[in-house]
């Protein structure tokens, strides 16, 4: 039986029919909307990919609240003394709370524990993590401080919270331990959990075991990613783990355990996908980039060890070994955003992408021909689906990845189906969309031949496949995640 198309309305009326008597309050360290400052004037920029389509359409349902913190070079001009602005700035119907952090609780919080900590030892990517005593410290104070923030905003009332991502392990406990009675939380973890043998090296794994299982619900991408994390649980902590119920039950608190895959706005990308901002787009990046008469590979990443971009460079070049005939016929393309520069690995990754684009072009290149462009720039959203309409494979090479959402943006624009996305089987994506060519990006050699293999797909064959990985997304769309999630928070009752 076909199950229900999830909408944003869909979504709005569970909100509205069920949580008008509570508080929902989201928690995460990205921010829906950013003030900045462009060419002396400030800007509000919507922020981008899957969390915040999701959660926007939720909190402007029912005035909530969402807690951030604030890294806009503008965020402090436009919030009021307590670090509040309602948004979105043309239809005022919730509050954004900034929380403000130090230089030191920055770089101790965020580019220490959480990113230099926490994200290597998630992602098997070989990159060892650094435990330093002092950015556990910060990351203590930092998910305290939110805590704090989060109950001077609700006050006595009772509140729904949802805390996204890695970054709030012990947040959940905090705000237990300030107000255990008042509160039902969710807890949504957007990276792979590790299998214990990796897990257990970590420092400060039982605080942040203990801090996670104050949730009464905790999400992952995928089924794997739950059984590491109750085996983890299973081997580290004093707690009975319930089969049956897919829950951990620690002391008298018990927390479900379940799968969410993550999703992006199907039908929302393809209408997008389809207007002449998109259309105009196109044009301008074919010409700007000298694209046409040739076959696009795109990459698009924020430029992150884990996301295998040198390795995707490599198969290229392997590509054009193996296949000569293919110079001055195919350009692949990498758009680049920079991320976390702040962090020395980042800066090493930089670089050696850089000089290995240096090395295949000058390998490869002929006369009028460069095998591979970098361009190392944000894209409008309208090019970025102008990207993912005009190429002919999209590759995604991460080495491990909790779900990637550029392949489910890629399948959701390409309305002519006539396309191929080759797929890194350790994608949380790669689960569901089995249509794809897969491939394991440590295999130099075959990524090449599945490239090769992409490239020689006939079009019947493209679009079948196409065609079968579009209604997977199409069903499992971004509202469907928030609403299976809130579905099962709002069976929890509030203690009396
Ligand atoms: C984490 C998990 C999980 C990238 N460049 C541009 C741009 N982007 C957008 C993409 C996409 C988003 O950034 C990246 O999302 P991913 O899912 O691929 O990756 P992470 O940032 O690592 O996210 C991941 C996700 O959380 C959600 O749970 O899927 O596994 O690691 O939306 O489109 N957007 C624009 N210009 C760019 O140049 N406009």
């Amino acid at each position: 039986m076909k199950s229900k198309i999830w909408t944003k309305e869909n979504l709005q009326t569970l909100i509205k029919e069920n949580m008008s008597d509570y508080e929902f309050v989201v928690d995460s360290s990205r921010q829906p909307y950013v003030h900045v400052f462009k060419k002396g004037k400030i800007e509000c920029q919507r922020g981008a990919g899957g969390v915040v389509t999701a959660l926007d359409p939720i909190l402007r349902a029912c005035n909530g609240l969402w807690v951030a913190y604030g890294n806009g070079d503008a965020d402090g001009k436009v919030t009021d003394a307590n670090g509040k602005i309602r948004v979105p700035h043309d239809d005022p119907s919730y509050t954004l709370k900034r929380v403000w952090l130090t230089k030191e609780e920055e770089d101790g919080f965020y580019y220490g524990y959480a990113n230099q900590a926490l994200w290597p030892l998630c992602h098997l990517a070989f990159q060892r993590p650094v435990f330093k005593n002092s950015d556990w410290e910060y990351y203590c104070e930092v998910n305290k401080k939110f805590a704090r923030m989060v109950l001077d905003e609700i006050g006595d009332k009772k509140a729904f919270i949802w805390i996204q991502d890695y970054h709030f392990t012990l947040l959940p406990k905090y705000l237990k331990e300030m107000a255990p009675s008042q509160l039902i939380i969710a807890h949504f973890w957007h990276i792979p959990w590790p299998n214990h043998e990796v897990f257990r090296i970590c420092p400060q794994k039982h605080q942040i075991l203990e801090g996670l299982l104050a949730s009464d619900l905790l999400g992952f991408h995928i089924r794997y990613h739950c059984d590491n994390f109750m085996d983890t649980v299973d081997r580290e902590l004093q707690c009975k783990i319930n089969r049956e119920r897919f829950s951990v039950i620690k002391g008298d608190h018990e927390t479900l355990i379940r799968p969410y895959p993550i999703s992006v706005d199907f039908e929302g990308l393809r209408d997008i996908a389809t207007s002449p901002e998109v259309r105009k787009a196109m044009k301008a990046l074919s010409q700007e980039y000298d694209l046409s008469g040739k076959k696009l590979i795109i990459g698009v990443d924020r430029i992150d060890y884990t996301k295998g971009i040198p390795e995707r460079m490599l198969a290229i070049d392997r590509l054009l070994e193996m296949h000569p005939a293919l110079k001055g016929e195919i350009v692949f393309m990498q758009m680049g955003v920079i991320s976390r520069i702040h962090i020395p690995r980042y800066r090493e990754l930089n670089d050696q992408v850089n000089a290995l684009v240096e090395d295949i072009n000058w390998k490869h290149s002929t006369a009028d021909w460069d095998p591979i462009i970098l361009a190392r720039r944000h894209l409008s959203f309208h090019e970025l689906l102008a990207l993912y309409r005009m190429c002919d494979i999209c590759v995604i090479s991460s080495l491990h990845d909790g779900m990637n959402l550029v392949a489910k943006e890629f399948v959701s624009s390409r309305v002519n189906e006539d396309a191929v996305l080759v797929l890194s089987r350790f994608t949380g994506a790669a689960r569901e969309l089995e249509d794809a060519v897969s491939i394991n990006p440590y295999n130099r050699e075959e990524f090449a031949n599945s490239l090769y293999k992409a490239l020689n797909l006939s079009r019947e064959e493209r679009k079948k496949r196409m065609k079968k990985m579009r209604a997977v997304v199409l069903n499992n769309n971004i509202y469907r995640w928030a609403g299976k999630i809130l579905s099962e928070l709002l069976k929890f009752e509030f203690q009396e």
